[in-house]
């Protein structure tokens, strides 16, 4: 049973009386049912339907943090009776509306879910982390038990080995961090699960510096409605950017004003559905191959954009080299054309055994790039999460730069679109000055606590410090998944966790006891964004259509639960920093208001807060721009942060990275100029001898990765299968809707499978972020797809190699 702070008891059979009460009351045509009428609290004496108090609230749909949608709830007496989309903007074809997709519509199923967690819960005493026994306690219990073991792990082991765990929580606020640095501070983390190599590409080519969203920052995909040609490289907008203001729309309008859509990918998303000019199906990561090829093809037959690359990029012929490598054949022109490197030119007839994709196709895809006027070319982010991922984003990046399809309003960079945004969080309290310097990849955080002490800058990538001094403790996992069903190799990380002589004492926040929750010592339960006061939130489009949600509280909340930010407050005021913290005992809702008019000063436009809230939300359009244009028009006067002010074709901080980084071994390869590699967990793998496919993640449809897994509805709507092809399903004996084992040296799940020509041969496809449920015999038959994938890290970025895995397939 749930119930709500105002009294009002609500069990479900409750809740449908109340909504389709409102229905009669609606059909009745009874006056009052929008905009806050008051209730009729008579009993009625009539048979008269009873008048409900229905109001509009608007919030946002927290679910994909590449969309945020605003929603309409319709609140039936203090209860969510159901979920309505935003009617501005145009229902033109060709104009923009803000529509939430599925998960935000049905959203009250997972909001008004049984499962959520009410209480903190403390793990079982003689129980391991992962068995699953918590025990209720009160939230005075939890503040002192989380002061206790923070308290003993700074006093014992020192400030670096506290950390916080990173994922994708859209309500993250950093609040963790923030209290940290008023103790002393903590080990930090760079990067993220999304887009760690890729932004090590970037950053390399064209930034100079580290970008949290270095891939994220190419132009929006509404700058390809005027494209002649997109070709999008493992970008499923369609199914990651469901929204009504997302890419897949963008690509609808592009395709429908002529552009023709070339989508490579291994699997046959809804865009190469929805676009069906082109699917080019290719081996996993042997994009490197592909892109090295076409640039052979644009560079051979004339087709690059030589005046570009000579007056933007340094490194594509020797013309341009730095002097540091000059008359080496170190350029990427002598790399493409087997003139230095590996001696072998990139003809399509050497990428073609490589990636699958017939010679003749290849030929083709490189000539109507170089022969387009404007051609938009992007990648999504499931290419560049492998083991050889920094290196094949660049190769991408390439095709865009050697094409000259770079730079101008139209083009996609080759880089993954951008998100319009009035500002994606409005943010909490300033994290302040961390005076442990300790930075670690996103990837190593389980790697930091099992023996944190041995790793080091030049081998594992660390920022910060030469060599960590110690292994961490004590972990934060607030408003993330992560460690238990996110990240590579789930199977080491629970074996890391339960040995409890390594990491202290784990704590989680979250709504529901996910597969990461059942892995912390202290789960406490958070307020979602419908059961505050306040919720203010910059949508994110992958068009240019930008908004901004003036969220108020829906309902309340279940009884029990304290919201994050008071759960610091209160552990802060045991450290007697409360003051401090709270910027001088501010609420959360001072912080958002405080935060906001911060933002209006920047956006002048923007209305006041009154405004907003009498208005819900707030939207605009954004004029397109390809935000490197002022280098592409002037690139003397608005030089890029690189190095050099140019295009790092070659790089030479790679090239002394690549002398300076100890490599694990032969796998870990770095290169100044963008090269192929086959990459481990692909078919260059030795292990393909035992296991023989590839497994690749696509993302959910009806989940953000784990979050919302609670709406049974959707679950079966979107049914948790294995995609397989039909070559390798039927000599196996599976047929659809088999049960079957999917297992390597890493672990085993099982599954149901799907056999399904939209998958290639030799791979098959799944979704990622299914909470774990791990059987008797160790097996994990909830399906977590990264029960499967390795715990080492990328040569470069030290990041997350979820889509690099091998595998057998067996019915069961
Ligand atoms: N429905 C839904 N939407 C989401 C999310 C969600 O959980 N559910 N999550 C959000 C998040 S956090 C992110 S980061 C974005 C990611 O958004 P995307 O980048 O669009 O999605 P990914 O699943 O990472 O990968 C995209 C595609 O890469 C393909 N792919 C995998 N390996 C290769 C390869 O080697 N070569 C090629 N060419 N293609 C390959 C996959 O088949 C997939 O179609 O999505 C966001 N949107
Ligand atoms: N194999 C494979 N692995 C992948 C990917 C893949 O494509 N394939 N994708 C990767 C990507 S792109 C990402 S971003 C990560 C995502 O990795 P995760 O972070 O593990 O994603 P979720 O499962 O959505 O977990 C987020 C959790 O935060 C909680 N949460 C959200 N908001 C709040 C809040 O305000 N307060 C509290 N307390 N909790 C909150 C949600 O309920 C949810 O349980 O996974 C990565 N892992
Ligand atoms: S596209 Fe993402 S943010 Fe929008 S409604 Fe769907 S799940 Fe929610
Ligand atoms: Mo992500």
């Amino acid at each position: 049973m749930r119930s709500s702070t105002s009294g009002l008891n609500v069990t479900r059979r409750g809740f449908a009386k109340a909504t389709a009460l409102a229905g009669i009351a609606a059909a009745a045509g009874t006056g009052g049912l929008f905009g806050c009428a008051p209730s009729s609290k008579e009993p009625s004496e009539s048979n008269e339907p009873v008048a409900r108090e229905e109001k509009i609230v608007w919030n946002h749909c927290m679910s994909c943090a590449f969309s945020c949608c605003p929603l309409k709830f319709h609140v039936v007496d203090g209860n969510i009776a159901w979920v309505e989309n935003p009617d501005n903007g145009s229902t033109e074809f060709g104009g923009n509306q803000f529509r939430p997709c599925l998960r935000g519509r049905s959203i009250r199923r997972w909001i008004n879910h049984a499962d959520r967690i009410t209480q903190p819960m403390k793990r079982v005493e003689g129980t391991k982390r992962g068995d699953g026994k918590f025990e209720p306690i009160s939230w005075e219990e939890a503040i002192d038990l989380t002061y206790e073991k923070l308290k003993y792990c700074i006093d014992t082991y020192g400030n670096e080995a506290v950390s916080r765990n990173c994922a994708a929580g859209p309500g993250y606020s950093g609040l963790f961090g923030r209290l940290m640095n008023l103790l002393g501070g903590m080990t930090d983390w760079y990067g993220t699960d999304s887009q760690g190599q890729g932004c090590l590409a970037t950053w390399h080519t064209v930034y100079g510096t580290w970008r949290c969203d270095g891939m994220a920052s190419g132009p929006y995909a509404s700058d390809a409605r005027d494209a002649e040609l997109i070709v999008l490289f493992g970008f499923s907008a369609t199914l990651s950017r469901m929204g009504g203001h997302g890419s897949g729309y963008e690509f609808a309008v592009a395709r429908e004003n002529g552009a023709r859509i070339i989508s490579i990918d291994p699997v046959y998303t809804e865009d190469s559905c929805a676009h069906p000019d082109e699917w080019v199906p290719i081996r996993p990561h042997t994009d490197g191959a592909l892109a090295s090829a076409i640039c052979y093809v644009l560079v051979n037959e004339g087709l690059a954009d030589f005046e570009f690359l000579r007056t933007h990029a340094v490194g594509f012929d020797e013309d341009t080299m730095p002097e540091s490598a000059k008359g080496k054949n170190l350029s990427y022109k002598d790399y493409l054309m087997g003139t230095g490197y590996d001696m072998t030119p990139k003809t399509p007839e050497w990428a073609s055994p490589i990636t699958q994709i017939p010679v003749d196709k290849i030929y083709e895809i490189a000539r109507a790039i170089g022969n387009a006027k404007k051609c938009y070319i992007a990648q999504g982010l499931g290419p560049q999460r492998a083991q050889n991922g920094e290196n094949l984003a660049r190769a991408i990046l390439m095709v865009s730069i050697i094409s000259g399809h770079w730079g101008y309003t139209g083009s996609g960079n080759g880089m993954y679109p951008a998100c319009a945004t009035l500002g994606p969080n409005i943010g909490g309290l300033p994290l302040g000055e961390n005076p442990v310097k300790t930075v670690l990849p996103t990837q190593l955080v389980a790697d930091a606590i099992d023996h944190g002490d041995q790793l080091t800058a030049k081998r594992d990538g660390l920022w910060g410090v030469e060599k960590m001094g110690t292994c961490l403790k004590f972990l934060m996992a607030d408003a993330r998944g992560g460690l238990g069903s996110s990240r590579p190799d789930l199977n080491y990380i629970r074996d890391v966790l339960r040995d409890e002589s390594k990491l202290e004492f784990l704590v989680g926040s979250d709504f529901f006891m996910t597969s990461t929750m059942e892995l912390c010592d202290l789960v406490l339960p958070d307020l979602m964004p419908y059961e505050k006061e306040l919720e203010l939130k910059g949508t994110m489009s992958g068009g240019h259509m930008s908004g901004f949600v003036f969220g108020q509280k829906v309902q309340d909340a279940p009884d029990g639960i304290m919201s994050n930010y008071d759960f610091f407050c209160e552990l802060a005021k045991k450290f007697g920093v409360y003051e401090e913290f709270s910027d001088g005992g501010k609420t959360w809702d001072d912080v958002q208001t405080a935060n906001y008019e911060a933002l209006r000063e920047r956006l002048e436009y923007m209305p006041t807060l009154e405004e907003g809230i009498e208005m819900g939300m707030f939207w605009h359009d954004e004029v397109s721009k390809n935000s490197f244009e002022d280098f592409y028009n002037d690139p003397e006067g608005s030089p890029l942060g690189t190095p050099s002010g140019k295009i790092e074709i070659y790089s030479e901080t790679l090239a002394e990275l690549a002398e300076t980084r100890e490599p694990l071994d032969e796998w870990d390869v770095i290169t100044p100029v963008a090269t192929y590699q086959p990459g481990l967990g692909s078919f260059a793998d030795p292990d393909i001898e035992q296991y023989p496919l590839q497994v690749i993640s696509i993302k959910p449809k009806n989940r953000y990765h784990g979050t919302m897994q609670p709406n049974e509805l959707l679950d079966q709507a979107n049914r948790h299968t294995i995609w397989i092809n039909p070559m390798d399903a039927e000599p196996r004996g599976i047929a659809n809707g088999d049960k079957v084992r999917v297992f390597n040296k890493y672990g085993e799940i099982q599954i149901e499978a799907r056999v399904t020509p939209r998958v290639v041969p030799g791979v098959m496809s799944m979704t990622d972020g299914k909470w774990r449920v791990i059987d008797e015999n160790g097996v994990d038959v909830g399906g977590n797809v990264n029960t499967l994938a390795f715990n080492r890290p990328s040569p470069l970025a030290k990041h997350n190699c979820n889509n690099s895995i091998v595998a057998q397939v067996e019915k069961l």
